[in-house]
């Protein structure tokens, strides 16, 4: 958790310490069950629920906070095993108690929004559980290539698993599908396993650097594609690291004959503005995987739309499936889950077929 940064204003700051230091005072049973370590995550998670509930009222969406308060309850059962999981049920529980009070002390605005959110953490907290849903990549129609890749990383195997995935494009399996279909679904599991505390945090870095080297491979064939006229700029909005689908999108552009500009992740927001204003791009492409960084994504299609209607502009990543279709409600063109969904609806959209 340690690598978001998090933009809270000050009551909020206030409302973690009070948190805290209340929750301790109720439940003191806590203090024989957290040890330095687990303390310090406490707080830390604190304020990274609180950087939640900041978003979801922001954005007037509570599914960001609900969807949230179940990924937490998940990643709280696995991390610690020697706690039973109704007993932190009971703790969360508590704790979404505490921070209606923290709130309704601390800050001096209406909170009925902030309430509604806690309580549906409650409830969501109340009905969760962690059991696993389904096999992986059963609704995949490469499950068994998947799972291949997945051991050959899993045993980092990283040679074999770069040729496998090199032999499978060989065999005439196209770079969308790789990459969609292949590589995708593979990262969201190593996603669930971390979740699930099966690999560890160095074993999902070295697997994400592996599937980038993997993709890599692609580059020789994906930039020598005859060109059309049109231009794609994509970006990871605000100090999102999760580039990897961005990347798969504005790949899959260029292999489609577009020139694209990407600009990753963490591209401070006039210098996105500026960018657009220089390439004059046709579609511009962004990208957020956690919600945090959804205010900033909406503040740049909003500047962006006013200045340039004539740009298309299409907005996808993880975040945007953990709100009530928030995308609805912004001045974007199209949100699409996938990357090769966009390179589709591009080719029924600009005038030149990709
Ligand atoms: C790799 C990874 C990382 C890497 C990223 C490295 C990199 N260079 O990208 C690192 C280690 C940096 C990282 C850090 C963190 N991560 Co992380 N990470 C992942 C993981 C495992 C894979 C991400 C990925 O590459 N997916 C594959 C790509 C191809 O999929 P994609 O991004 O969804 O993109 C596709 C579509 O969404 C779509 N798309 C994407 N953008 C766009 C844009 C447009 C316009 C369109 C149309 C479509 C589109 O097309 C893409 C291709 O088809 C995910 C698991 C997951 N479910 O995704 C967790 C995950 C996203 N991470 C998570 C977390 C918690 C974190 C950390 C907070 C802590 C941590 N795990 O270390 C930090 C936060 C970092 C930050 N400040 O942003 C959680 C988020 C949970 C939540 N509550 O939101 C996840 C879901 C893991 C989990 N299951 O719990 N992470």
């Amino acid at each position: 958790m340690g690598l978001l940064n998090h933009q809270l204003s000050k009551d909020f700051h206030r409302i973690a310490d009070f948190v805290y230091e209340k929750q301790f005072i109720l439940d003191p049973r806590l203090n024989t069950e957290y040890n330095d370590y687990r303390k310090k995550r406490m707080y830390e998670d604190i304020l990274h629920n609180l950087s939640f509930l900041e978003m979801g009222h922001a954005l007037n969406d509570t599914v960001i906070f609900s969807s949230y308060a179940d990924w937490l309850y998940k990643l709280m059962v696995n991390m610690m095993p020697d706690i039973s999981p109704s007993r932190i049920k009971e703790q969360m529980i508590e704790h979404y108690q505490i921070l209606k009070e923290g709130i309704h002390e601390f800050i001096h605005k209406p909170i009925e929004r902030y309430s509604e959110m806690l309580d549906q953490a409650i409830e969501i907290t109340k009905k969760a559980n962690n059991d696993k849903s389904e096999l992986p990549f059963s609704s995949s129609k490469y499950g068994i290539i998947c799972q291949t890749y997945l051991d050959y990383l899993l045993n980092t195997k990283t040679n074999i698993a770069i040729q496998y995935v090199k032999a499978i494009r060989e065999s005439g399996i196209g770079i969308a599908d790789i990459y969609v279909d292949i590589l995708q679904p593979v990262m969201v599991e190593i996603g669930e396993m971390w979740h699930r505390r099966e690999i560890t945090i160095d074993q999902e870095h070295y697997m994400t650097s592996t599937t980038q080297v993997v993709i890599a491979q692609f580059y020789q064939e994906i930039f020598s594609k005859e060109r059309n006229t049109k231009k794609i700029l994509t970006a990871a909005i605000g100090g999102e690291l999760h580039e990897m689908g961005i990347r798969m999108v504005s790949d899959l552009f260029e292999y489609n004959g577009w020139d694209s500009i990407y600009l990753g992740g963490g591209t401070p927001k006039k210098a996105i503005m500026d960018a657009v204003l220089r390439h004059q791009p046709h579609l511009a492409a962004f990208s957020v995987t956690m919600p945090q960084h959804l205010l900033e994504c909406k503040e740049i299609v909003e500047n962006l739309k006013e200045a340039h209607p004539q740009i298309k502009i299409a907005v996808g990543g993880r975040a945007f499936l953990m709100t009530d279709y928030i995308w609805e409600k912004w001045p974007v063109d199209i949100y699409l889950k996938d990357a090769k969904a966009l390179v589709a609806w591009a080719e029924q959209n600009f005038e030149d077929k990709i």
